[in-house]
């Protein structure tokens, strides 16, 4: 007869099922405590090890708000400036522009770590339209502002994205370096910021065609210098087969004698250089519209009556 409680056939099991029940929710609770302690102590020890200091470098550190500056001058730039580029994927730019530096030696960033910011921005200046310049970059942008069918690097997307900023990253760190970035000839000859101008200005030189521009500041001994960005990179990567002609603006400050620039030795030195590589060379100093554009700022000029 069945004991009350005991049944003969699963009595036994029973019995035994409570067991193994017991000791697996003990082992259970066992191996959860056994976790959480070991995940509380891992995250507190997490906690302990600070990320290194940022590396201490000469130069200013990454402009605040770089992400949002950089976030901000995109949709500026698609929306209001340049429509025809209002496809383009702010968010996706921005993060590119990010990922080229952070968590590497500011050293060491490479050419190839900004490919996919250039491949996601795209865009090409038309013919006739490109315009260089050296030592006098607020006068040509005053001057691009207006005419805006005129594109100096600056006015591109990627130029307009990055002038004026400065950043860097950290090889320990997933963080920017607010404190310092190195500076080209004191820390690395090639910096994050020089590596981007570098090749920012070889691709906008290489992707000129017909008939190029190039502003030149004839108030200086040497309007010319071929070690400046314009001399050293542009120059050599202009493409024969695709620019005909370089014209040359050389401006003088409007209070200040005009002279002849076209004919000084630095500008000879630059015709020279473009002629051998059978690109025509056309000089014109004070040009028109620069001189305007200069009265405008200084109307009462003797010059400017
Ligand atoms: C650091 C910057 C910035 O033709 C022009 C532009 O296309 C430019 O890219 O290169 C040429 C100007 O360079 P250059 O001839 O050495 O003249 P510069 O007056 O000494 O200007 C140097 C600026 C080089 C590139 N660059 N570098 N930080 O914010 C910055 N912005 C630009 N354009």
């Amino acid at each position: 007869m069945a004991q009350r409680g005991f049944h003969p056939v699963s009595g036994e099991r029973s019995g035994r099922c409570s067991r193994n029940a017991r000791i697996g929710l003990c082992v259970g609770l066992s191996v959860a405590v056994i976790a959480t302690v070991v995940a509380v102590l891992v995250w507190h020890q997490g906690r302990l090890q600070k990320p290194p200091p940022p590396q201490k470098w000469k130069g200013r550190g990454t402009t605040s708000n770089f992400s949002h500056i950089v976030l901000g001058r995109c949709y500026t730039y698609i929306q209001f400036l340049r429509p025809e580029l209002r496809n383009r994927d702010c968010r996706k730019i921005e993060e590119a522009f990010r990922n080229a530096f952070l968590s590497k030696n500011p050293c060491q960033v490479t050419e190839q770590d900004y490919a996919p910011l250039i491949k996601l921005i795209n865009q090409t200046v038309d013919c006739n339209k490109t315009v260089f310049w050296s030592r006098s970059k607020e006068l040509v942008h005053q001057y691009t502002r207006l005419q805006k069918t005129l594109f100096t690097l600056e006015d591109t997307l990627l130029g307009y994205l990055a002038d004026d900023l400065d950043w860097c990253g950290d090889a320990g760190s997933s963080e920017m370096n607010y404190d310092s970035c190195p500076l080209r000839r004191e820390d690395c000859p090639a910096s994050a910021v020089s590596v981007f101008w570098t090749l920012a200005s070889r691709k906008f030189a290489e992707d000129a065609c017909g008939m190029v521009h190039v502003m030149l500041n004839g108030s200086l001994s040497t309007p010319f210098n071929i070690n400046s960005t314009f001399g050293s990179v542009e120059i050599l990567n202009l493409q024969p087969k695709r620019v005909h002609t370089l014209q040359a603006w050389v401006t003088h400050n409007i209070g200040e004698i005009s002279r002849d620039s076209c004919t000084s030795s630095s500008i000879n030195d630059l015709r020279s250089i473009v002629n051998n590589m059978n690109i025509t060379f056309v000089c014109q100093n004070n040009y028109r519209s620069i001189n305007f554009l200069q009265c405008v700022k200084n109307p009462e000029h003797f010059l400017c009556g």
